[in-house]
């Protein structure tokens, strides 16, 4: 098989893992890592490593051609809180390596791309619960109108150049491996760790915020299955919904005191609180079950008690 993978922001949340996971996969000397900057040790020594900056196209489209890349998962962005502080260099960060990505399949020098999406492309006028694949979609952030952008992008390069890409809306996701940043989920993985050193946590969403969320297991899970999945299987050409369990800080709380039970958690909500009063609380993923076999496995107490058992021995 020629298969060769390019992961672009592989030293992020999602790619340190999805790195090591297709590496665990495909052999590691067919995934290539890539960032603006080093990683962790395991990522580092467990296969090839080049720096890369994503917004510069002559040396994402080197890269690809001395690796004879075939597939490139573009995992380089500026996630909601952060992109809010610096609208501008969101905006370019995450338009600019797309239309790199793009680009690069349209002249036929890669032949597949996944690139994440995210609930950030609903906004305040989207139906809250169980919202559907195709709905109203009006996002107030600037990496919710990065994304929607980047959505309908995808869907006119693959309708009129027929490139391969390959995308998914992820939910908040929670991982032990590699911290978060920049995200207005990330609470949801800072509230474990602060359990466990200090057994209090002080959150900046209110009680009742209900978002979408996932265990990054699941998310790796989605995002290679669809990559691998038969190109005719792959109906919707912008981005799935995809959805595993929806939780508020209370009730993650709640899960976590069932093994820390002095677990104290108060609220300080920050600007923040509107950026998630503007995503739906739960995803209808249907659309993904159906065409390509999408099943979420892991539940909130599931992804506690994993959390826990992995993060214990650090504090
Ligand atoms: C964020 O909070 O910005 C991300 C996302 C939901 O895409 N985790």
């Amino acid at each position: 098989m020629k298969k060769r993978i390019l992961i672009i922001g592989a030293c992020g949340q999602i790619g340190t893992e999805l790195t090591i996971y297709l590496r665990e996969k495909f052999g590691s000397h067919k995934v290539i890592a890539s960032d603006i900057r080093e990683g962790d040790a395991e990522l580092m020594e467990s296969g090839p490593f080049e720096i890369l900056d994503a917004m510069d196209y002559n040396a994402v489209e080197e890269v690809v051609i001395r690796h004879e890349i075939t597939d490139v998962y573009l995992m380089a962005a500026m996630l909601s809180a952060t992109a809010e502080k610096f609208p501008m260099k969101g905006w370019n960060l995450n338009m600019n390596s797309l239309f790199h990505v793009l680009n690069l399949a349209k002249d036929k020098k890669i032949d597949k791309i996944f690139w994440p999406s995210s609930i950030a492309v609903f906004g305040p006028s989207t139906p809250k619960n169980d919202t559907p694949q195709y709905t109203i979609m009006e996002p107030s952030t600037v990496y919710g109108i990065s994304k929607q952008t980047g959505e309908r992008w995808c869907e006119y390069y693959f309708n009129r150049y027929g490139v391969d890409v390959r995308s998914i809306r992820y939910p908040g996701l929670i991982s032990y491996k590699t911290l978060p940043g920049g995200g207005t989920t990330d609470y949801a993985v800072d509230i474990y760790h602060k359990a466990l050193k200090h057994k209090k946590y002080i959150c900046f969403l209110n009680a009742e915020t209900t978002l979408p969320m996932m265990f990054m297991d699941d998310a790796i899970r989605a995002t290679v299955n669809i990559m691998e999945a038969d190109r005719e299987k792959i109906k919707i050409r912008s981005s799935y919904n995809l959805s595993a369990m929806s939780f508020n800080p209370e009730e993650i709380t709640e899960s976590i005191q069932k093994h820390i039970p002095d677990f104290k958690i108060s609220y300080e909500p920050d600007f923040r609180q509107a950026i998630a009063d503007s995503w739906p609380q739960s995803i209808d993923d249907s659309a993904a079950r159906k065409d390509w076999g999408w099943k979420s496995e892991i539940s909130l107490d599931e992804m506690t008690k994993i959390m826990l058992t992995n993060l214990k021995d650090r504090y």
